[in-house]
C-alpha cells in the first residue's frame, strides 16, 4: 500500500495553486527565481521529504543551515526547493511563513511544542462510538485546534455500531459549544456528504485522533482509490494498534488535501491557553461573577464557577477537566518561564484577555 520503496510518493496531474498555494505564499516566494521553485511537503520520512510540485513529486533532503537552525519543514509547509533535476537532487532550502501550524503539546522529555501540520485550514477530530467516545479527551483536542487558528469540526466515527445514532452526540453536544459535530460511518458512508462542505478544492484538512478510530479508512472512502492500510482490532479492548506510522498529505477526489496522522498516543496541551479560553468559554464567562479577578475556581469565596456547579448548571466533570488542563498548563509554562507566581497572573491574564475578545466577536454576530 503506502509503504513502497520509494517512500511516499504519490504521482499527481495537479498545479501548486490546486495544491493551497495562495497570493500570501506567492508574495513570500518572489524574492527567489530559477533554479529555486516553490512546493509542497507532502510527506516526511526521517531526513527525507516527499514534495508536491506543479504536475509532479520530488523527493528532498534539507540544507545545512536549516539543519542547523532546527527548522524541520512539516507536513503542509509551503518550501522553497532547489531544483536541479540534471543532478537528480532537489534540497529544501526556506520554509514560507505559514498560515497557521497545528501543533501537539510536547511530552515532557521533549519540552518544546511539535509540529503535526503546517497551514491547516480545518481540523477534524475523529473519534468513534464506542471506547473513544470521550467528552475529557475531546476538550483537549479542542483546546488545541482552537490555538491553532484552524477551524476544528468534530467527527464521530463508527456511527454503525451504535444501538441509536441519535444518542452518539448527546454527551458531545454540551462540550461542542457550537462546533459541528457530524456522526458517519467510513465503512458504510452514512453520513460522509455532511462532510462535503468542508471538502473544498484546495483547502486543507487534518485528521487527529486516536488509534483505531477510522481515520484511515475515512480517507480512503474520500480517495479516488485506497491508499492507506486499515488496522485491526483487538479484541480485547477495541483500540486500534497505531496502523498509520507516517504522517502524509493525501489529495482527496473532489480536489481537498487531507493529511493522516498517527493516532496520537499522548496529547499534551502544550501551550495552548488560547484555546483554552475557546473551548471553556463558558467557565469564563461564569467567572465574572467570582468575587476575585484573579480567583480560580478552587475554594475560594464568592466563586461563581464552583456555585454553578453545585448547582449542577455547570457539569462538575467539565470544570475537573478545566482544572486538570488548567494544571498542565501551569506546569508546561512552568518549564519554559521564571517564578510561578508571575507565570499564574500572565496565564490568566492571557486567557481573560482571549475570553473578552471571543466575548466582543459574539456580540457581534
Ligand atoms: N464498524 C466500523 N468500523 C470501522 C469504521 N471505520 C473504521 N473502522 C475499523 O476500525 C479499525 C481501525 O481503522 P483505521 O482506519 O486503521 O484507524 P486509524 O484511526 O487510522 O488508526 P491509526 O492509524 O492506528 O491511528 C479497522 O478495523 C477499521 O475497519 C466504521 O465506520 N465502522
Ligand atoms: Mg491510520
Ligand atoms: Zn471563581
Amino acid at each position: 500500500m503506502n509503504k513502497s520503496s520509494s517512500g511516499c510518493r504519490q504521482p499527481h496531474p495537479h498545479t501548486l495553486k490546486q495544491l493551497g498555494w495562495t497570493d500570501e505564499f506567492s508574495q513570500a516566494f518572489s524574492k527567489y527565481s530559477s533554479p529555486y521553485i516553490p512546493g509542497r511537503v507532502a510527506c516526511r520520512q526521517k531526513t527525507v521529504w516527499e514534495v508536491f510540485i506543479d504536475n509532479g513529486s520530488v523527493t528532498a533532503g534539507i540544507s545545512g543551515a536549516l539543519r542547523r537552525l532546527d527548522r524541520f519543514p512539516a507536513v503542509g509547509d509551503f518550501v522553497v526547493l532547489l531544483h536541479q533535476p540534471e543532478a537528480g537532487s532537489s534540497t529544501i532550502v526556506d520554509i514560507l511563513p505559514q498560515k497557521t501550524v497545528f501543533t501537539r503539546g510536547a511530552s515532557e522529555r521533549e519540552g518544546t511544542d511539535q509540529v503535526i501540520a503546517a497551514n491547516i485550514d480545518t481540523v477534524f477530530i475523529v473519534t468513534a462510538a464506542g471506547h473513544d467516545l470521550n467528552a475529557r479527551r475531546i476538550e483537549r483536542y479542542l483546546a488545541i485546534a482552537h490555538a491553532s487558528g484552524a477551524r476544528p469540526v468534530i467527527v464521530i466515527n463508527k456511527s454503525d455500531l451504535a444501538d441509536d445514532p441519535a444518542l452518539l452526540t448527546e454527551d458531545i453536544i454540551p462540550v461542542a459549544s457550537g462546533i459541528p459535530l457530524i456522526p458517519v460511518s467510513a465503512i458504510s458512508g452514512e453520513g460522509i456528504d455532511q462532510l462535503e462542505p468542508y471538502l473544498t478544492p484546495g483547502t486543507t484538512i487534518v485528521l487527529i485522533g486516536s488509534s483505531g478510530v477510522g481515520k484511515s479508512t475515512l480517507i480512503n472512502r474520500l480517495l479516488d482509490q485506497p491508499m492507506q492500510e486499515i488496522g485491526g482490532i483487538r479484541e480485547n479492548d477495541g483500540k486500534g494498534r497505531h496502523t498509520t506510522t507516517v504522517r502524509q498529505l493525501f489529495i482527496l477526489k473532489g480536489g481537498a488535501l487531507m493529511i493522516d496522522n498517527p493516532g496520537l498516543r499522548e496529547v499534551g496541551i502544550g501551550t495552548a491557553s488560547a484555546g483554552i479560553a475557546e473551548t471553556f468559554s463558558d467557565i469564563l464567562e461564569l467567572a465574572e461573577g467570582c468575587r476575585f479577578s484573579d480567583c480560580r475556581h478552587e475554594r475560594e469565596p464568592g466563586c461563581a464557577v464552583q456555585e454553578a456547579a453545585n448547582k449542577g448548571i455547570l457539569p462538575a466533570s467539565r470544570l475537573e477537566n478545566y482544572h486538570r488542563l488548567m494544571r498542565e498548563l501551569a506546569f508546561e509554562q512552568e518549564k519554559s518561564d521564571i517564578g510561578l507566581v508571575r507565570i499564574e497572573r500572565k496565564r490568566w491574564k492571557a486567557i481573560k484577555i482571549q475570553a473578552r475578545d471571543i466575548k466582543n466577536a459574539k456580540s457581534r454576530f
